[in-house]
């Protein structure tokens, strides 16, 4: 593996909700000069500017993607670009294409250049016939939808290239993940990031969720460092690689409704439960068991619900106030 001073890092699809935050803080951590940044999506001029270079690129092109990483020098691979699980839905076989053959790619590339690569699987890995409450690390993964059919088979592929040909693949199953700065990419957790931005600029929130549906969620900073301490951790300590569950917080839409409600008393909130996505939700995790990351490299979250939707409001209404709040409810 690279030593930390030497790395030379790509982040694919960083334009996303995960991409755009981690591109700072790895550049924070490595140098803005070490850091490459791409996705499918153009940039636009402000945006990510100042932490790396920015590189078109759709991951279900090997040529293109080796170009970057054999031109670039590059060593580790952040592989974020994906389809979420609502968006996957709606385009199963376009889903396959992009989650999966962007995957191999990035294996086979990795193999070839002797990157080390983090991807992060999902708690959509899980399926209706997983146990939901405290769910282990090792357990039966039967997912329904095609995002986690395919998060499934990233974890079996990910060992296999570890196995096979020694690629330093590591991964964990990242919960919701809550966000300030950019606005979630069509999964089923959004409705935990709409609801702040409904919350500060109109006070009220129409869940697609019903009030009761438990799901593990994460605030950013957390999910940052879970992405860079698992990529640092000794690997000999690893006894899992693909994929770690971690989780930093679960709960329900209504209780999140009440802990805003703790900082903006006159929220309200109704409730139009969405088959496809409540179908989804409840094939999910009510809560994980995350001992696994815990023992074998140290994970431990910052932020529980009251800290998040703390800082959550603060931000949003500190932007809200500059008038930079830019939200239309439905659209994330
Ligand atoms: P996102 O949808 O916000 O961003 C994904 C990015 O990938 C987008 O910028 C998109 O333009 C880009 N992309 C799509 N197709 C591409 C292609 N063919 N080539 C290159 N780029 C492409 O997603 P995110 O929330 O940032 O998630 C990143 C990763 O983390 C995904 O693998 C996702 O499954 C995983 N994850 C996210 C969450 C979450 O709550 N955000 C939770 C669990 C796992
Ligand atoms: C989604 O809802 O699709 C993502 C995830 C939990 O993987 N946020």
């Amino acid at each position: 593996m690279a030593s930390s001073e030497n790395l030379r890092i790509l982040v694919t699809g960083s334009l996303g909700q995960i991409g755009s935050e981690l591109a700072v803080s790895l550049s924070e951590s490595y140098g803005s000069d070490n850091i490459v940044l791409s996705d499918i999506r153009e940039k636009s001029s402000e945006k990510l500017t100042g932490y790396g270079e920015f590189i078109k690129l759709d991951v279900v092109s090997r040529d293109d993607f080796r170009k970057i990483v054999s031109e670039n020098g590059i060593n580790r691979v952040y592989h974020l670009a994906a389809m979420l699980s609502a968006v996957a839905e709606a385009e199963p076989r376009k889903a396959w294409k992009v989650n999966m053959e962007g995957l191999v790619n990035a294996l086979e590339i990795c193999s070839e250049y002797g990157c080390s690569l983090f991807v992060p699987s999902s708690i959509g890995a899980f399926g209706p016939d997983t146990p939901l409450d405290n769910t282990p690390q090792d357990t039966i993964m039967r997912p329904h939808s095609m995002y986690g059919v395919t998060k499934v088979s990233g974890e079996l592929l990910c060992d296999y290239y570890h196995l096979k040909y020694g690629v330093d693949a590591r991964g964990v199953r990242y919960p919701g993940i809550i966000s300030s700065a950019t606005l979630p990419g069509g999964g089923t957790t959004d409705y935990a990031v709409q609801i702040f931005y409904a919350a500060v600029k109109k006070g009220s929130y129409t869940c697609y969720l019903r009030p009761d549906t438990s799901l593990d969620m994460m605030y950013m900073p957390d999910a940052i460092k879970a992405a860079i301490d698992i990529m640092e951790a000794d690997s000999e300590k690893l006894e899992h690689r693909n994929a770690f569950n971690v989780t930093a917080m679960h709960f329900t839409p209504e209780r999140l409704a009440e802990a805003i409600r703790e900082h903006l008393p006159g929220f309200e909130i109704e409730y139009r439960p969405d088959p496809l996505r409540q179908g989804i939700a409840d094939s999910w995790p009510n809560y994980m068991d995350d001992s696994a990351a815990r023992n074998e490299w140290g994970w431990e979250p910052e932020y529980d619900i009251d800290a998040m939707v703390a800082d959550m409001l603060r931000v949003l209404s500190r932007r809200h106030e500059e008038g930079k709040l830019d939200y239309t409810e439905g659209k994330s």
